[in-house]
């Protein structure tokens, strides 16, 4: 017997059975499996993980007025705060000669930089007042504006939590630019690329008609801002967060989309930290159009959330085995997950 939901008319069968999804944007496959989650769910509350922190710590990194590695002090800032990094990956350096061969080699050049989103040690994005992220966006767009005029490729991120390899709970991310497109990125542009000469239209435009059109997946919706967990998402909690116009940078945003950004990023991160009762672990960061001086009507400015847990604040997701050989997995289905962030309080 098939239900019929929604309508595009995925049959509820997919909530029973296994089945492959495709991911448009990334080109691949995923595996889903929600026969084995069949089990009631037992959602452990364990409280873990948010603990009391000194809103200012004398041994941080981070903190105004404290001293970096290398020697470096750090100012008495009040709002957000970015400097180079100490240990940039990429380096302002000349491009070099390689050797022909086998063994392809090739050069790079591109900058590293650390954002530190508040002075306050204690907070999280989450935790911060939606003025203060809205800074942390205008932050984010002076940064591509600054650094895309010399760089074709500008990479903002957040590592977020000790599980992620974050090396320090104070708020901050970080910013890596480069003269190349990073091999995922390629994937990313050819496939909207792709799309768009198939069908006139942008590939996250479409997405975005679709995933509100269905509506299961949906998360939370503002005026300007869309975030779903994606049809074809690999991460048990992965967030997909679009734009409702065409944008395909962040500086183009405008003030209400800046400020109305803030609010669904704030939304969207509290279902995380209610959802596990911890304050939740994920690698997030944005794609936008390369900033070539080229004109990509096929890009479509979006955020990626990939947080690791899966049952509780402590059992993570591992992407191994199967994953690391085959194809990426996933048990609870999308649906359900979308189902069990709106449902937090
Ligand atoms: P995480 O977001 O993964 O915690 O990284 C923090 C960055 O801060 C990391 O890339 C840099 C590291 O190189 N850093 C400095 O630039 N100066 C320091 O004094 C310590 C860490
Ligand atoms: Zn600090």
């Amino acid at each position: 017997m098939l239900i019929m939901m929604g309508q595009t008319r995925m049959p509820m069968i997919f909530e029973q059975v296994p089945h492959r999804r495709f991911n448009p944007l990334a080109g691949e496959w995923v595996l889903v499996s929600p026969h084995r989650t069949q089990r009631p769910w037992q959602g452990q509350q364990e409280a873990a993980g948010i603990e009391g922190r000194p809103d200012y710590d004398p041994g941080c990194y981070l903190c105004p007025r404290n001293e970096r590695a290398g020697g470096k002090s750090n100012p008495d800032y009040t709002g957000t705060f970015v400097f180079q990094n100490d240990f940039s990956a990429l380096l302002d350096q000349e491009p070099f000669a390689t050797p022909d061969g086998f063994f392809e080699v090739a050069p790079v050049r591109g900058e590293c930089r650390v954002i530190c989103f508040s002075p306050r040690h204690d907070l999280t994005l989450a935790e911060m007042a939606v003025p203060e992220i809205r800074q942390v966006i205008d932050t984010w767009a002076e940064q591509v504006l600054d650094l895309g005029a010399r760089y074709r490729w500008v990479q903002l991120f957040e590592n977020k939590g000790a599980i992620m390899g974050c090396s320090n709970p104070h708020p901050h991310g970080q910013v890596w630019a480069s003269d190349t497109l990073p091999t995922l990125v390629q994937r990313e542009s050819d496939c909207q690329l792709d799309f768009y000469r198939r069908h006139g239209e942008p590939l996250l435009a479409r997405t975005l008609v679709e995933e509100l059109k269905d509506g299961r997946r949906v998360v939370e919706e503002t005026d300007h801002w869309l975030l779903v967990v994606p049809f074809w998402a690999t991460w048990p909690f992965e967030y997909l967060l679009l734009p409702k116009r065409a944008v395909q940078r962040m500086p183009e945003l405008s003030d209400a989309e800046r400020s109305d950004l803030a609010l669904i990023l704030k939304r969207g991160l509290q279902r995380y930290d209610g959802l596990f009762q911890t304050s939740f672990p994920y690698t997030m960061g944005w794609h936008g159009a390369p900033t070539d001086g080229g004109d990509h009507p096929h890009w479509t400015l979006h955020a990626h959330f990939y947080p690791p847990l899966l049952r509780s604040a402590t059992v993570r997701k591992f992407m191994v085995g199967y994953e690391m050989l085959a194809e990426p997995q996933r048990d609870i289905t999308p649906e359900q997950a979308a189902d069990r962030l709106r449902s937090t309080a």
